[in-house]
C-alpha cells in the first residue's frame, strides 16, 4: 500500500504577478511560474547521459509553453531547475533537499537508481511529485510512496526478459555475471543471474567492479579461463566499452549482455570496434523507430541538439509532458492539488500510452532488445 503524500506546507505555484495594468494602463495577462526540478548526472562519466536526459526535458518545457496551459489562475510558464547529481547517492540526497527548498513544484530524476532511491524519501517528505524516465531498480516504486512515478519497464521485467532471450535465442548456457554494486547494476544482476538459473542455464562466476573502474583485466582474466558462452554486466557504458575493448584484447569471444545502462549511442564509441554482434542489450520502451513518435521526436532532437538521442530523451521528454499534464487537468501547479491527476493520467506520450499502476509504474511497458551494428544500435525483437 502507498502511502499517501503528506503535504504539511502550501507548495502552490510559484507565482510571478504581472497582474493588473502596466504602466501604459494595458491589462497583462497573469503569469505563473511552474517550476520543474531536473537531475542527472551533468559530470562525470555519465555525463552524457545527463546531458541527453535534460535536452528531452527541455524539448518538453518548450511544449508545454506553446500550450499556454491556465492554472491557479494565470499562463503557466515553466521553467526548468536543472541539478547535477554526477550519479552520486549523496549528492543526490544535497540536490532533493535543495529542490525542496526551492519549492520546486515537481521532479523529474533522477537518472540513477542509486540516487533516485534515496532523493524519493526526501521529495515524500516535502510534498513533492517525482517521475523518474530512467531509474529501472524496481524498489524505486515500491517504497510506499505514492509520489513516485516511472514511465519505463522496471529490471524486474527488463532483467527475465533478457535472461530468457539469451538461453531461449542465443542459446547461451554459460555465463559469468559482473556488476558494478550501484543500486542499479547489482539488483539487475541479481535478477538476470536468477532468471538464467531457472531457464536451465548456468552462472559460472560472480564478479564485481565499480562505476569509476576502467581497468578490467584482472576480472577479464578469471573470465576467460572459465570460457563462457556470454558475459552479463550489470552497469552502464562507461564500464562497459573499456570491457569490451579489453575482452578483444584478450581474446575474449564471449557476447557481451547488458541492460538499458549500457544500450546507449556512445558504446560505440566507448567500446570500439568490438562493439557489434557480440554485444545485446535490452531497454525499456519499444524501438525509438516504433514508439508513436519517435521518429519525429529523433528528427526534432537531433535537429536541435546536433547529436543522437542516447537512450532515455523519450521517456524524460513524456515524464515532463505527463506532469504538466496533471496540472493542467488539475488546473493548479499545487502539488496537493495534481498529485491525485497524475494518480489517474492518461496521456499518449511519444513512447506510447502512459497511465499509472497502483505502485507508480507506467501500465504494459515493454522491453526492446538490441544489438549493434556499423549504423549504431539495432533493435532485435520487442517483448510485450
Ligand atoms: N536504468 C539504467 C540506468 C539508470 C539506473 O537505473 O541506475
Amino acid at each position: 500500500m502507498r502511502k499517501p503524500l503528506q503535504v504539511n506546507r502550501i507548495q502552490g505555484a510559484v507565482l510571478v504577478m504581472l497582474a493588473g495594468l502596466s504602466v501604459t494602463g494595458v491589462a497583462q495577462a497573469k503569469e505563473v511560474i511552474v517550476k520543474i526540478g531536473h537531475v542527472a548526472p551533468l559530470s562525470g562519466p555519465q555525463a552524457h547521459y545527463g546531458k541527453d536526459n535534460e535536452a528531452g526535458a527541455r524539448l518538453a518545457i518548450e511544449d508545454l509553453n506553446a500550450m499556454k496551459i491556465q492554472l491557479d489562475g494565470g499562463t503557466a510558464k515553466f521553467e526548468l531547475v536543472p541539478e547535477d547529481d554526477a550519479a552520486d547517492p549523496k549528492t543526490g540526497a544535497v540536490v532533493a533537499q535543495k529542490l525542496c527548498d526551492q519549492k520546486v513544484n515537481g521532479v523529474v530524476g533522477h537518472l540513477n537508481s542509486g540516487t533516485t532511491i534515496p532523493a524519493s524519501k526526501i521529495y515524500y517528505d516535502c510534498g513533492i511529485p517525482q517521475i523518474t524516465p530512467s531509474a529501472t531498480n524496481p524498489k524505486v516504486t515500491k517504497q510506499g510512496f505514492d509520489s513516485v512515478f516511472r514511465v519505463i519497464a522496471h529490471d524486474g521485467v527488463l532483467g527475465v526478459a533478457l535472461a530468457k532471450y539469451a538461453t531461449s535465442d542465443l542459446k547461451a548456457k554459460k555465463f559469468v555475471v559482473i556488476d558494478d554494486r550501484t543500486g542499479y547494476g547489482q539488483p539487475l544482476a541479481d535478477i538476470f543471474a536468477k532468471q538464467v538459473q531457472a531457464s536451465g542455464g548456468q552462472v559460472l562466476e560472480r564478479q564485481y567492479t565499480n562505476d569509476k573502474a576502467t581497468d578490467f583485466a584482472a576480472i577479464l582474466t578469471s573470465v576467460k579461463a572459465k570460457n563462457p558462452d556470454a558475459i552479463f554486466y550489470g552497469g552502464m557504458d562507461a564500464q562497459a566499452g573499456p570491457m569490451l575493448r579489453q575482452m578483444k584484447q584478450l581474446g575474449i569471444k564471449a557476447k557481451l549482455i547488458g541492460g538499458d545502462g549500457i544500450c546507449t549511442a556512445e558504446l560505440m564509441k566507448l567500446g570500439g570496434d568490438n562493439v557489434g554482434s557480440n554485444v545485446y542489450c535490452a531497454e525499456g520502451g519499444m524501438a525509438l523507430s516504433k514508439m508513436p513518435g519517435g521518429p519525429a521526436f529523433e528528427k526534432r532532437y537531433k535537429d536541435k541538439f546536433k547529436s543522437d538521442i542516447q537512450v532515455y530523451a523519450p521517456f524524460v521528454y513524456d515524464a515532463t509532458m505527463t506532469m504538466g499534464m496533471a496540472m493542467k487537468e488539475a488546473k493548479s501547479a499545487d502539488p496537493k492539488k495534481y498529485l491525485p491527476k497524475l494518480k489517474t493520467i492518461s496521456y499518449k506520450g511519444v513512447i506510447g500510452p502512459i497511465t499509472f499502476d497502483e505502485s507508480g509504474d507506467v501500465k504494459n511497458a515493454p522491453v526492446t532488445v538490441n544489438s549493434y551494428n556499423a549504423k549504431g544500435k539495432t533493435p532485435v525483437t520487442t517483448i510485450q
